[in-house]
């Protein structure tokens, strides 16, 4: 342990006059007036009303938050953003009036995207991908999840999750990737679906965890991707890798894939607007959290809205994500996100903002860690132009963000 002389300030920095939303308080924002907030080696070390701060309290570097709202930085933990190409053409043709076949047999859809994603190099690839990711960044976001699952084979899926895991190393922010070979089935496996989660099983899967690629496991578990006995080889798997699991579950239709995404403990279970009583209980009751795209929802013209007020009754605590992709949720703004979570799903803006904060941690395993302000916790703020927590949720468009704090440092640009 080092010494420290009496004049060695006991903070790396401080911010005074700022206004704390810490999402920490079991209701309400947890706000604190005219407060401060201070860092020492990356991590929140003490916080709460000025007027509170310690006699002879000193830091290396003080910020004046000229009163500014100050909160968790924002957490995105449902994103497909790595990809090539995009779908811009395809939205097009289908509101000149092209039917859906028509579009999937010219090869458009989920394929067109693997394509375009197995030939782009890894640079193109990280450049594209980096465009949007700033998007993001520049709206609070300091923890981004990234899926691969637009290779569909071993050197693609590989490709995209080094891509996820550089721009994590390029860009000020914390990136979790989760693998998503069980997304679509390539064409080249037409018709032998169980063949290609053999792939996924006995190949991809312990290649990509063996590299250090992955951080968690999801699948697509739907008619029209795999059905609950695949996703259910592929969770198995992810266990004995010790990787915890996340499910795509009842976007469209009822599998009981929520379930047993509870039955192995899983993070998450995301899109949920078939989601059933039995799903809900099993939810609550294994603590995983119901991840809300409220993007695929407006993008697709869904009508039929996940189950709100049951999974607000038993408990379950709700995130919201972009689910940024391109088929059907091309979105960049998780503030966005929050307005549709509101206008779309009857959220409030308090569940809103702790649905891209504190449950949004939890949704990544990450709770411990993240999410609120609370000592001990990584200093991951940001500061916005806005009078209260709830306009986070109000705006459309503009971006009240004024400044980003990851790791307890100032970030840029
Ligand atoms: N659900 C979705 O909404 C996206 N993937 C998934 O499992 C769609 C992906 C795409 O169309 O590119
Ligand atoms: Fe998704």
């Amino acid at each position: 342990m080092s010494t420290t002389t009496e004049s060695e300030p006991q903070w790396d920095a401080l911010w005074t006059h700022v206004h704390l939303a810490t999402l920490s308080e079991t209701q309400g924002y947890g706000e604190i007036r005219d407060a401060a907030i201070a860092v020492r080696n990356g991590r929140i070390a003490w916080l709460g009303p000025r007027s509170a701060l310690p006699a002879g309290a000193r830091a290396a570097i003080e910020h004046d938050g000229q009163g500014r709202l100050l909160t968790p930085g924002l957490i995105d933990c449902h994103t497909h953003i790595v990809y090539g190409g995009n779908r811009s053409a395809e939205f097009e043709a289908r509101l000149n009036g092209a039917t859906y076949e028509e579009i999937s047999r010219s090869g458009g859809g989920i394929m067109s995207t693997v394509r375009a994603t197995r030939t782009a190099s890894e640079d193109a690839l990280m450049q594209a991908s980096l465009r949007r990711v700033r998007s993001l960044l520049a709206e609070g976001v300091t923890t981004l999840e990234i899926k691969s699952g637009y290779g569909l084979d071993l050197e693609t899926e590989r490709k995209m999750l080094r891509v996820a895991r550089r721009i994590g190393e390029r860009l000020p922010v914390r990136v979790r990737t989760t693998f998503l070979g069980a997304h679509a089935l390539p064409p080249d496996y037409a018709g032998k679906a169980d063949a290609y989660i053999d792939e996924v099983c006995d190949v991809m899967l312990p290649a990509l965890a063996g590299e250090g690629l992955v951080d968690a496991v999801d699948a697509f578990c739907e008619r029209i991707g795999f059905s609950a006995a695949q996703t259910e080889r592929v969770f198995e798997v992810a266990q004995r890798y010790g990787l915890p699991v996340k499910l795509h579950a009842e976007q469209l239709s009822d599998q009981g894939g929520a379930a047993l995404t509870a039955r192995y403990r899983g993070l998450s279970a995301d899109h949920l607007e078939y989601l059933s009583p039995e799903g809900i209980a099993a939810m609550a009751a294994a603590g995983t959290v119901a991840v809300l795209l409220p993007g695929a929802f407006y993008f697709l013209r869904e009508t039929k809205l996940p189950p709100i007020d049951a999974l607000r009754d038993a408990g379950v605590p709700i995130a919201v994500s972009t689910d940024c992709n391109p088929g059907t949720s091309p979105l960049t703004s998780l503030l966005l996100a929050m307005n549709m979570a509101c206008t779309l799903f009857r959220m409030t803006p308090l569940e809103a903002l702790l649905g891209v904060t504190r449950n949004a941690a939890a949704a990544l395993g990450l709770g411990g860690e993240i999410g609120t302000l609370s000592v001990g916790k990584t200093a991951d703020f940001a500061l916005w132009d806005v009078e209260r927590p709830g306009e986070l949720a109000y705006g459309i468009g503009g971006n009240p963000c004024a400044g980003v704090v990851f790791g307890g440092v100032v970030r840029e640009g």
